[in-house]
């Protein structure tokens, strides 16, 4: 470590760092010196944020003194490292995942309550980071978890956001969205590293001359620019390594300028400030259809060219040569969002570090790795040729000269037209686009898919031709979850019951839950086992009580749907099921139908009209229902507002039924079905993304599969498909389809639900009404194993017995080895 000052090297020392061992007294000697010196209060004013500010500020202490050792071990080693590019995080609340990976929560809760402080208070006090929209930036937080845990050197790179996801109200039954203000308290679990800052240029022109030497020099004149400066925030692994999460926040170069000032002209004075400002400002929603966004292009650009340069200083800090750079780096590209990387590290060693085109090229391509996350064509990028070479202009030259050559590629491969132009890297077709899922396979030595379908979806449709070229660049790594902080953080009842049968490594070896199995027959722990649901059951029913006002009874089944609102999610097949039980209670039919709550929550993209519908749609359902005396006792419904990482966590532990309906071959993986499962809660679900593995894992006899499967529904497709006829075959159908639109949802309005019937008549893209009848008979089967409290609970032991596969521990370990071919550096802890 390269401190030049002897004296505090050496402190640097292995035995006076690393090493955590906490008492309960030092604990709360720490936490009384953060509060009045690190946050300058004294008691009797400090405020519930004040208590929460300076135990964060304790535990960010310890959290660094494992970090610095981390560092120094890799640099030391010159080890191999990875850099994870993502526009999104979802790091949830940071402190009692700190708390357990420093394994001191328990020695905090008894120092605070010492102190009359309630741990749970200060826990619930955090406001998350909401810097994503929901799974692919949760999983880039679960794997930078995992990275920290399983000792891979790595950073994670991304945008700080000033405004996150919106927060969601409802009002009269519709989202509204308010403004995200996570750092309106500070934030202290980052540090701000003013001395680590790049510019970053837009615009302007380029030039094509040539050096002294004869060669081509190109000189790319921008007509703007600004400066990124990193924002670190320490991640800690469980019992081990810190890796960093490095956030970049867009400044104006100059903030102020004073001539302009001094001539009266006070406004663009500081306009310059503001403009630049504005690139990090917010969050965009992931919606249908992101083509246009120019500031979501420059956003992109803005942390690639700041990570770009930021690797780079890194390499040759540690005196190697940049032609390097791919044995020394693996980049992960999280989806296309930062795959104008490819054609940036080609400007920054061509232009800026003089590297011949062909070993830059080298280079590029054994250095980066591409992830893709969705089949859907809406979500594919595609970035217009005029805004691309408009606001970077040397980047779509770059991207010309790499389709190029590529092509040419193709044709001494004797390839047609009709397959050039199918993957040429620039649609021709209508407005030339780039395509940057595209561009990313080509620039990448790795593309991976986030479950088995999906890769194999991926291979056989969406990037073939690409797969039938280079099949080998081809390769799947199934999705996981950061099992530590949605089991053993989120639910630590059930936590402390595996705990206590099969001992505490499976907090770093999942497959370990295996050793249930054999629980599964034990009447006592069973009862505890449900015990423990059922708390949590009642701690999330008083939650949404809190929220909602809707009071639900503990002892009913919690069917839950939460995450994204999307169409092919089918988050309206529950509904049209919950109205299916409801007219069927009105109708005296209802004998079999065992007392539900139907919770839901997610956010749906602020301009997804159906999305939307379907969330105004599903508190209608929950007003007549929930205000229905006849049916009360048997069906409630509520919808939780905000879903967030958070909520997330009071959710899994508490749900008994986890509803994973996507129509097959639409949902890439999914990873809420794997965060449900680990908590027991039983999966209905189709044959889509990584509910085909899950099912396997459990096994058949212990999941609910319903539905067509990813053949049949393209068979059906193709075939025509004609959901009215399946309409006019179903009386029980066309009672709750009718019902939609009969006004008794929202008192004799008939229109307000008309979209969304006439939608399900006419196309019903999402084969809702295909797979209806399976779906509720399905149900009904669900219903009469809930019956039986043996049955279920066996069942639900033995899911979470053989989730084993689903930690992203797991995961990363793949990345890791098949991916980046990179070792892993256990940095010793002196206890
Ligand atoms: C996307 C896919 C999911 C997948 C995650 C993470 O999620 O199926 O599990 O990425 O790979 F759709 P969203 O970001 O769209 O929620």
């Amino acid at each position: 470590m390269k401190t030049q000052n002897k004296k505090i090297e050496s402190y640097f020392s292995h035995e006076s760092l690393g090493g955590i061992e906490l008492s309960k007294e030092e604990i709360k000697t720490a936490f009384l010196e953060k509060l009045f010196y690190g946050i300058g209060r004294i008691p009797s004013v400090a405020t519930t944020n004040d208590f929460y500010t300076a135990l964060a500020l304790t535990v960010r202490d310890q959290v660094f003194k494992r970090y610095v050792r981390s560092l120094e071990e890799y640099a030391e080693l010159d080890s191999r490292g990875i850099a994870y590019l993502s526009a999104e995080y979802l790091p949830g609340p940071h402190l009692g995942n700190n708390l357990l990976n420093l394994e001191i929560t328990e020695e905090t809760r008894e120092a605070l309550a010492e102190l009359d402080i309630d741990l749970e208070a200060l826990l619930e006090q955090e406001v998350e980071p909401g810097l994503g929209n929901g799974g692919l930036g949760r999983l880039a937080s679960c794997y930078l978890d995992s990275m920290a845990t399983l000792g891979i050197p790595s950073i994670g790179y991304g945008i700080r956001y000033e405004f996150g996801i919106f927060n969601q109200t409802l009002k009269e039954g519709w989202q509204a969205e308010v403004t995200d203000k996570w750092l309106h308290y500070g934030n202290p679990w980052e540090v701000v590293r003013p001395e680590i800052a790049f510019e970053v240029r837009f615009g302007g022109r380029t030039e094509h001359g040539k050096n002294e030497d004869g060669t081509l020099k190109v000189t790319w004149t921008p007509d703007s620019e600004v400066k990124g400066t990193a924002y670190d925030t320490p991640i800690l692994g469980y019992n081990s390594n810190g890796i960093v999460m490095r956030l970049w926040k867009a400044e104006a170069i100059d903030s102020f300028d004073f001539s302009a000032y001094n001539m009266g002209d006070y406004y663009r004075a500081v306009e310059k400030k503001m403009r630049s400002e504005n690139i990090t400002k917010v969050l965009y929603p992931n919606d249908e259809n992101l083509s246009g966004k120019e500031l979501r292009l420059k956003q992109q650009y803005f942390f690639v060219c700041c990570s770009l340069q930021d690797i780079i200083r890194l390499h040759l800090m540690q005196g190697r040569k940049l032609n390097t750079l791919s044995e020394k780096f693996s980049i992960q590209l999280n989806d296309t969002h930062p795959s104008i990387a490819v054609p940036e590290l080609m400007r920054l060693l061509v232009d800026e570090h003089d590297m011949e085109w062909e070993e830059a090229w080298h280079v590029t391509r054994h250095t980066f790795a591409y992830t893709n996350h969705t089949l859907l064509p809406e979500a594919l990028e595609k970035w217009s040729v005029h805004l691309l070479g408009r606001l970077l202009p040397r980047h779509m030259e770059i991207i010309y000269e790499i389709n190029r050559r590529f092509l040419n590629e193709l044709r001494e491969k004797h390839y047609t037209g009709e397959q050039i132009a199918r993957m040429s890297i620039i649609d021709e077709r209508g407005e030339q686009s780039v395509r940057m899922a595209h561009l990313a396979t080509v620039g990448s030595f790795k593309v991976n898919g986030v479950s088995r379908l999906h890769s194999r979806l991926l291979k056989s449709q969406v990037l073939n031709d690409f797969a039938d070229l280079w099949p080998s660049q081809f390769t799947n790594i199934t999705n996981g979850v950061a099992h530590r902080r949605f089991l053993a953080v989120s639910n630590p009842g059930l936590a402390e019951l595996i705990s206590e049968k099969i001992g505490k490594q499976w907090l770093t070896d999942l497959p370990q839950l295996k050793g249930l199995e054999k629980y599964a027959d034990d009447v006592d722990f069973r009862e505890r086992w449900m015990q423990v649901k059922l708390q949590n059951k009642i701690g999330l029913a008083r939650h949404i009580k809190e929220r909602t006002g809707v009071e639900l009874d503990p002892s009913m089944l919690f069917d839950v749907h939460v995450k994204r609102i999307h169409e092919y999610k089918r988050q309206h097949l529950k509904v049209l099921h919950i109205l299916s039980l409801y007219l069927r209670l009105k109708n005296g039919k209802g004998e079999g139908i065992s007392p539900t709550a139907f919770i839901f929550g997610g956010k749906a993209a602020p301009g997804y009209f159906m999305a939307k519908r379907i969330i105004k749609l599903i508190t209608s359902v929950a007003e007549l229902v929930n205000n229905d005396k006849e049916v009360q006792d048997r069906l409630k419904v509520v919808f939780l507002p905000n879903f967030s990482v958070k909520q997330a966590q009071r959710v899994y532990p508490a749900a008994d039924l986890s509803e994973q309906i996507s129509m097959a071959g639409k949902e890439a993986s999914g990873t809420g079905n794997m965060k449900f499962a680990l908590n027991g809660a039983l999966t209905i679900g189709t044959l889509d993304g990584a509910n085909v593995e899950i099912r396997e894992e459990v096994g058949e006899e212990n999941f609910f599969l319903f539905g067509l499967n990813t053949e049949e529904v393209q068979t059906k497709k193709a075939s025509g498909y004609h959901p009215y006829r399946i309409y006019d075959r179903n009386e029980e159908l066309q009672e709750v389809i009718d019902f939609l639109i009969s006004g008794e949802l929202e008192n004799g309005n008939t229109e307000i639900f008309r979209p969304v019937h006439d939608n399900l008549l006419q196309q019903d893209p999402y084969l809702l009404l295909e797979d209806y009848q399976s779906y509720i008979e399905k149900m009904e089967e669900i219903h009469e194993v809930w019956r039986s409290p043996v049955k279920w609970a066996k069942m639900s032991i033995l899911n979470v017995a053989r989730m084993g596969k689903f930690s992203s521990d797991r995961s990363i370990h793949e990345y890791a080895e098949e991916i980046w071919k990179v070792e892993p550096v256990k940095v010793q802890l002196s206890k």
